[in-house]
């Protein structure tokens, strides 16, 4: 009995390791590291005197299911576990074995007269606390690569500039010079025609490999879809939004200050952009928060960061400088009638070296 309860604990605890470590070192989520560690350190070291009963009653050799001694002390033949397909797959890998661990652990608690006798509560609280973790760094990590993916040229095609242009035509010919994300600004329209061309812009943004965001509209993101959703300051806040979006959504939302973008991003905005970094005359207000800024927030957060506002092929080279992953326009591209070449005059500045 007492080399059940250590070889579940070592489970446990081995398993709890890899998602701190991978919390820690992979995603940089000092919180999300610690809630692990105090998991492990609650349910797996804190058994008092009957930690020195358990490894006294250790013995690895003759277990008949260790993987790699044999009794000789030699490493047993072709018993390599399987290799992993990504990171998520480790994470949920890894969380299975402590949910696994925690439920025998909670069952053994069951046994009357047993060494755990009375501390089935405890582990069964603990297993779903690890579904819940399991779930929330699946996310993070299926999530952080798809922002992975927000750098370069961010178009943002607004129903009020494309001029009677179609949104399609004018989004690819972006993409053939360069866009890597499209993101749909329907501020207006009827929630039947923004879904359509919502969904027509999805195929094309798949087709192409480009990323495909919606503003606003939750709804039309979810129906299609969308890679990512953007939320402003005014629209639902990241972590309810986060309620209610697949695990692997992106939010990104619209910040002016460092402040502000430091809180979107604890608030789990997979990206933020911040704007207007110049004068725009593609918003009626806005606030203004130049270069300075734009660098301070770099500096504060480590989620990709969009620039935003008034930004041009002059001005995207000093953006890119600043800190900026991506930059996002309407009029620098379309403003003009070529959009593609627009786009390209942007894509490749923003490529350039130094
Ligand atoms: N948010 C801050 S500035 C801006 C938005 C949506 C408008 C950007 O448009 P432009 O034409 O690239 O300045
Ligand atoms: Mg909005």
């Amino acid at each position: 009995m007492l080399r059940l309860v250590d070889a579940n604990l070592d489970r446990l605890g081995e398993g709890l390791r890899v998602l701190e470590d991978v919390s820690r070192f992979l995603l940089n989520d000092i919180p999300l590291s610690r809630r692990l560690k105090t998991l492990r350190h609650n349910v797996v070291r804190s058994l008092g005197p009957l930690e020195r009963e358990l490894i006294s009653a250790r013995r690895v050799a003759e277990d008949v299911g260790a993987p790699l001694v044999g009794r000789t002390g030699a490493p047993a033949a072709g018993r390599a576990a399987a290799p992993h397909r990504d990171l998520p797959a480790l994470v949920q890998a890894n969380s299975r074995r402590a949910q696994e661990s925690l439920r025998v652990l909670e069952e053994l608690s069951r046994l009357s007269g047993g060494p755990l006798e009375g501390q089935a509560g405890r582990f069964e609280k603990a297993r779903f606390e690890v579904y819940d973790l399991e779930q929330h760094l699946v996310g993070r990590l299926l999530r952080r690569d798809r922002a992975g993916r927000l750098n370069g040229l961010y178009l943002v095609l607004d129903a009020t500039a494309l001029g009677g242009r179609d949104e399609v035509e004018v989004a690819a010919a972006a993409v053939r010079g360069g866009a890597r994300t499209i993101q749909l600004r329907d501020k207006h329209g009827r929630k039947a025609d923004v879904l359509a061309a919502a969904r027509r812009l999805r195929a094309l943004c798949t087709d192409q490999g480009v990323l495909f965001v919606v503003n606003d509209h939750i709804d039309v993101a979810l129906a299609v879809q969308a890679d990512g959703i953007h939320l402003g300051q005014d629209d639902l806040p990241p972590a309810e939004a986060r309620r209610i979006l697949p695990l692997d959504m992106l939010i990104g939302c619209s910040t002016h200050s460092a402040a502000e973008a430091v809180r979107a991003q604890a608030g789990g905005a997979d990206y933020v952009a911040l704007g207007s970094v110049y004068p725009t005359t593609s918003k009626e207000t806005y606030r203004l928060v130049g270069l300075d800024t734009l660098r301070r927030t770099r500096s504060r957060v480590s989620v990709p960061l969009v620039a935003i506002g008034g930004i041009n092929h002059g001005n995207v080279r000093e953006v890119v400088r600043a800190g900026a992953d991506a930059a996002a326009v309407i009029s620098a591209v379309l403003g003009l009638d070529d959009v593609e070449a627009a786009a390209r005059k942007l894509a490749v500045k923003m490529k350039a070296k130094a």
